[in-house]
């Protein structure tokens, strides 16, 4: 069966800010308290997706949730009209009211974990929206990603949608973040990667959060079918070092997995396990950068990792799409540079400008959900939600006419925001035609 392998990147939300709300994400506390740009956030993941359009690859477009998300901060027993919710509960629960705001949904490689056709036991693409249960303001999402997932894949003959896991501590998820799937070709059944953190019965001691159980991976395959898979840990050093996804040192695609000498806990047993995965099928290529070439720290400020590795239509080895962060770090763009000059199957690597993301620890890889989908699956997908030419001189527009050039946290405290916001959605629900009552607000 031939397939191909499909973006679904989160457009960036109106309320794009940074309110340090990640604690083990080094760029999100870094950065607490800066002014952000959501035009400029959103105009450059706009042209990302463009971009990777041009080069024939499917991409479609995630809606942004409702935010201030009014309905939980009245579940937290504020009450009055919604701009008075919004304004008590600034100034009695502010930590409540900032994850309340946060445009956190942009980073679909957190929406869900997805089973291709090819790999789930009933020939039907599976997803599990992310339960995102570590952080406050990332476990308001999966509801919505939900109904966007539904969205873009209607069709029950083609796609199963899940729920979420249950949102306890011991089936905490972050999704696709924590996922690599390798294969021989997309369409072939392939090689299920998922790395946990920690394991849920066991006692957690680290600087920061382990966002990802073994018990969560475990539950997804079991209810995704999905075949092939090998579980992996990730190494408390990265997770002490600033590592809260996997993506962050890691990227496969086809028979390629690119990563860091400390992404996992047992380097070794890892390889061997996705070698007899992969046994009889493909040769996994590993491709290993050793800290002595790059050090941790290094990794996770440029993002060499969190790129996308993609095969563009007609050339036979992969391109890894970087940030432009990566080619501002020394040792970072060497890495990348010798990986383009060698013989290897990562044949160039590209740039892109995601500024406004990576400010929040988010690249290339986080703002996309990869979806391989054969060429009847890829027929059913809601087409209004594709991005193509007009698309994204639509949404350039849209976007012109009602973001922000400059947001902080006192502007996110300003009812005025509400009906911004709202404006804004309303004019994008029509523009992806996604119906009538797609968000909250429009409930009635
Ligand atoms: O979950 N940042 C996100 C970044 C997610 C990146 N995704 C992947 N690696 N796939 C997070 O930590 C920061 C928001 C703030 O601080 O305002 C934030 O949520």
């Amino acid at each position: 069966m031939t397939a191909v392998e499909a973006n679904a990147d989160g457009l960036i939300g109106p309320t794009h800010s940074y309110a340090g709300l990640s604690p083990g994400n080094l760029a999100s506390s870094l950065n607490r308290g800066e002014a952000s740009n959501p035009r400029a956030a959103v105009l450059q993941g706009l042209d990302k997706m463009k971009r990777l359009a041009d080069l024939g690859l499917p991409q479609f477009v995630l809606p942004p949730h409702e935010r201030p998300d009014i309905d939980f901060l009245r579940g937290l027993g504020f009450t009055g009209t919604d701009a008075s919710v919004l304004e008590q509960a600034w100034k009695d629960a502010p930590s409540f009211a900032a994850a309340a705001c946060s445009a956190s949904p942009m980073w679909a490689a957190n929406a869900a974990t997805v089973t291709p056709s090819a790999d789930s036991a009933d020939g039907r693409v599976h997803f599990t929206p992310a339960n995102l249960h570590t952080n406050l303001h990332r476990s308001l999402e999966h509801q919505q990603t939900r109904r966007s997932l539904n969205a873009l894949f209607p069709d029950p003959e083609h796609f199963a949608v899940h729920d979420a896991l249950p949102a306890v501590a011991h089936l905490a998820d972050e999704g696709a973040a924590n996922h690599v799937r390798l294969c021989a070709d997309h369409g072939e059944p392939g090689v299920n990667l998922l790395v946990w953190g920690r394991d849920a019965f066991e006692s957690w001691e680290g600087p920061y959060p382990a966002r990802q159980t073994r018990q969560a991976c475990e539950a997804i395959v079991r209810r995704h079918g999905a075949q092939g898979p090998v579980l992996a840990r990730q190494s408390r050093a990265a997770i002490a070092g600033g590592t809260f996804h996997n993506d962050v040192v890691c990227v496969g695609s086809l028979d390629t997995l690119f990563f860091h000498e400390l992404a996992f806990e047992d380097t070794e047993a890892t390889k061997r396990a996705i070698q007899q995965a992969a046994a009889g099928r493909f040769e996994p290529i590993f491709v290993e950068v050793p800290t002595a070439d790059l050090p941790l720290a290094d990794a996770i400020s440029s993002y060499l990792f969190n790129s996308m590795l993609v095969r563009i239509p007609r050339q036979d080895r992969l391109t890894l799409i970087c940030p432009t962060e990566t080619r501002d770090n020394p040792r970072s763009h060497a890495v990348a540079q010798a990986l383009a000059a060698s013989n290897g199957s990562i044949g160039s690597v590209e740039y892109v400008d995601v500024r406004q993301s990576m400010r929040n620890g988010g690249g290339p890889a986080c703002l996309r959900l990869r979806v391989v989908l054969t060429e009847a699956e890829l027929a059913a997908t809601h087409p209004t939600m594709r991005m193509t030419d007009s698309l994204y001189g639509r949404l350039g527009t849209w976007a012109n006419r009602w973001y922000r050039e400059a947001l902080t946290a006192r502007d996110l405290a300003d009812p005025a925001l509400i009906d911004e916001t709202r404006g804004a959605l309303d004019e994008l629900t029509a523009i992806l035609q996604l119906g009538s009552g797609f968000y909250p607000f429009q409930q009635g």
